[in-house]
C-alpha cells in the first residue's frame, strides 16, 4: 500500500493511497489497509516515466553505445523512468526479424519494461513483407533517418513507400529530421576550411536542415495519410511545422529532449576539447531562442513529449573524433536526470504544471504508443509502474553517483530539487531513496498494438485514380507530330 500521498495524474491532483497487488494497481481510495506500507507523506504519487527515445548498446559510428540495458533501465529508475523505447537497427541489407532477435537478446537483463521501434534503413520487398511481421510482434512505430548519409539515411521514395507500408498496417513513422545531404556537404566544407573540432559539429547542423527535413517529412506523411512522429524537435523551424500541420489537423508530434530544454549551444565553445565532444549529438544543442520555443510547445500542447535520446559515450569513444569531428560518435546520456532535470526546471519555474509534467513525462507518452492506459495511468488495472516523488528531496548531479557507465555528465553540477522516493516497476520496490533494489531481468517487453486507421482524416491530398488520361480530340492534336 502507498499511502498518505498525493496522486498526482496528467488530469487531476488529488489525495489518496493506492493498493497494489503482484504488478497491478488494484485499488485506489482512502483508509486502505496492506501487508506492506509505503510512506507517501509529502510527496507525489505519479504514473512511472517513459523514456520513449533511447539507445542501449546501439552500434552507431564504429562503435557501440557504453550503457546497456541493465545500466540503462537501472539509470531511469533511479530517476523516476519505468520504461523505455529503444530502437532496433537492422544493418541496410539485414533483415528486420534477424535484427530483432538480437535486440531481444540485449534486452534480456533490463530491470524495467522496455519496447523497440523498428528502423527502416533500406527499402525492399522484402523490408515491404516484414514490417507486417514486425507490427504483429507488437511494434507499430517505424523510425526513419532523414540524416547519417551512407550509413543509416532513407531517401525521399524509401520514406514514402515505407509511411504508406504504415499507413496500411496501423502503424506510425518516425523521423530523426536532418537534411543528410546538405549536412554531409558542409561537414566536407568545414573539414576542408581546417575546422576539425566539436564546435564544427554544431555548425554542420544548423537549425535550417532540421526544419527543411520536419517540413519534408511532414509533407510526406499527409500524402501518405499516416501520423508522424518528430524525435528529438530541437528548434524553432522543427517546431513551427509541426504547429502548422497540427493547426491543419493534422497528427504530428514533437519530442523535445531535457537536454535541448537545458543545456545551449555555448557549451561547444568550451576551451576543452572532451567537454564539447561529450556534449556532440544531433542535433546539436542550440541558442535560448530555440529553447524558449521548446518550453512554449510544451506549454500549449504543440509539442507533447520530452525523451532523453540517451545515447552515452566512454570519453576514450568521444576521443575517435579528435582532428575530425564527423568521428565523434553521436549522443549524449540523460535517462537518470530526465524528470529531476524537468521538475526543477519546469515544474518548480512555473513554466509546467504538474499534471503537465506528468502528462509529457508519462501519459501522452502511452497513448500516443497506444500503450494507455497499462502504462503513463494511475488507475485500478494499470500497471504498478509508480514514482512517489519526493519535492523536497535533492541533490547536486554527478557523474561520480550516476548508474550510467560513462565518466562524465553534462549535467554536472546542476542542483535539482524533486528525486524519487520509491520507484516501483510492475509493484517492485526498484528504488528507495538512494538504495537501488532492482532486479536484472526483471523488465519485460510491452507489445504495442497497431493504431485505427484514421488517414481520412489526415489529409486533403488524394491521389488520382483511375480514370487518368484524358482522351484527346484526334482533329485537336498537333499535326505532324
Ligand atoms: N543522435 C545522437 O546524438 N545519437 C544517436 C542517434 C542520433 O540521432
Ligand atoms: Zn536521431
Ligand atoms: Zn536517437
Amino acid at each position: 500500500m502507498i499511502k498518505g500521498g498525493t496522486i498526482v495524474t496528467a488530469d487531476r491532483t488529488y489525495k489518496s493511497d493506492i493498493l497494489v497487488d503482484g504488478d497491478k494497481i488494484i485499488e485506489i481510495g482512502e483508509n486502505l489497509s496492506g501487508d506492506e506500507t509505503l510512506d507517501a507523506s509529502e510527496c507525489y504519487v505519479m504514473p512511472g516515466g517513459i523514456d520513449p527515445h533511447v539507445h542501449l548498446e546501439m552500434p552507431f559510428m564504429g562503435t557501440h553505445s557504453a550503457d546497456n540495458f541493465e545500466i540503462g533501465t537501472r539509470a531511469g529508475l533511479a530517476g523516476g523512468t519505468t520504461m523505455v523505447v529503444d530502437f532496433c537497427l537492422p544493418e541496410p541489407g539485414q533483415s528486420m526479424m534477424e535484427a530483432l532477435a538480437i535486440w531481444q537478446q540485449k534486452s534480456g537483463a533490463a530491470c524495467a519494461d522496455y519496447s523497440y521501434h523498428m528502423a527502416v534503413t533500406w527499402w525492399s520487398e522484402q523490408v515491404f513483407n516484414e514490417m507486417q511481421e514486425v507490427v504483429d510482434r507488437g511494434i507499430n512505430t517505424f523510425k526513419h533517418f532523414m540524416a547519417y548519409k551512407g550509413a543509416l539515411m532513407v531517401d525521399d521514395d524509401e520514406m514514402f513507400a515505407s509511411f504508406q507500408r504504415c499507413a496500411a498496417l496501423g502503424a506510425m513513422p518516425l523521423v530523426h529530421a536532418e537534411n543528410g545531404d546538405i549536412v554531409a556537404t558542409m561537414q566536407q566544407k568545414l573539414l576542408s576550411e581546417g575546422n576539425n573540432g566539436p564546435e564544427a559539429h554544431a555548425y554542420s547542423r544548423p537549425p535550417e536542415v532540421e526544419g527543411e527535413a520536419a517540413n519534408r517529412a511532414i509533407m510526406i506523411a499527409d500524402m501518405a495519410g499516416v501520423p508522424l512522429y518528430i524525435v528529438h524537435t530541437s528548434c524553432e523551424q522543427a517546431h513551427e511545422a509541426i504547429r502548422r500541420a497540427r493547426q491543419k489537423g493534422m497528427r504530428v508530434y514533437g519530442e523535445p529532449l531535457i537536454q535541448h530544454l537545458t543545456l545551449d549551444d555555448s557549451e561547444y565553445s568550451n576551451p576543452n576539447w572532451d567537454h564539447a565532444a561529450q556534449r556532440v549529438m544531433s542535433p546539436p544543442f542550440r541558442n535560448k531562442q530555440h529553447q524558449d520555443s521548446l518550453w512554449a510547445g510544451l506549454q500549449s500542447g504543440s509539442l507533447q513529449v520530452v525523451a532523453t535520446d540517451h545515447c552515452a559515450f566512454t570519453i576514450e569513444q568521444k576521443r575517435f573524433g579528435v582532428g575530425d569531428f564527423t568521428r565523434i560518435p553521436n549522443g549524449t546520456g540523460g535517462l537518470e536526470d530526465r524528470m529531476p532535470m524537468l521538475w526543477t526546471t519546469g515544474v518548480r519555474t512555473g513554466r509546467l504544471t504538474m499534471n503537465e509534467f506528468v502528462a509529457v513525462t508519462s501519459t501522452n507518452i502511452a497513448k500516443i504508443l497506444n500503450i494507455y492506459p497499462k502504462k503513463g495511468a494511475i488507475l485500478e488495472g494499470a500497471d504498478a509502474d509508480i514514482v512517489v516523488w519526493d519535492p523536497n528531496r535533492s541533490k547536486t548531479i554527478s557523474a561520480s553517483r550516476q548508474q550510467s557507465c560513462v565518466e562524465y555528465n553534462v549535467f554536472e553540477g546542476k542542483e535539482v530539487i524533486g528525486l524519487p522516493r520509491f520507484t516501483l516497476t510492475r509493484g517492485k520496490v526498484a528504488i528507495e531513496e538512494s538504495t537501488i533494489k532492482v532486479e536484472p531481468g526483471h523488465g519485460e517487453f510491452v507489445g504495442r498494438e497497431p493504431n485505427a486507421p484514421v488517414n481520412a482524416a489526415l489529409s486533403k491530398w488524394k491521389e488520382i485514380t483511375a480514370p487518368r488520361k484524358v482522351e484527346r480530340r484526334p482533329d485537336l492534336m498537333p499535326a505532324g507530330v
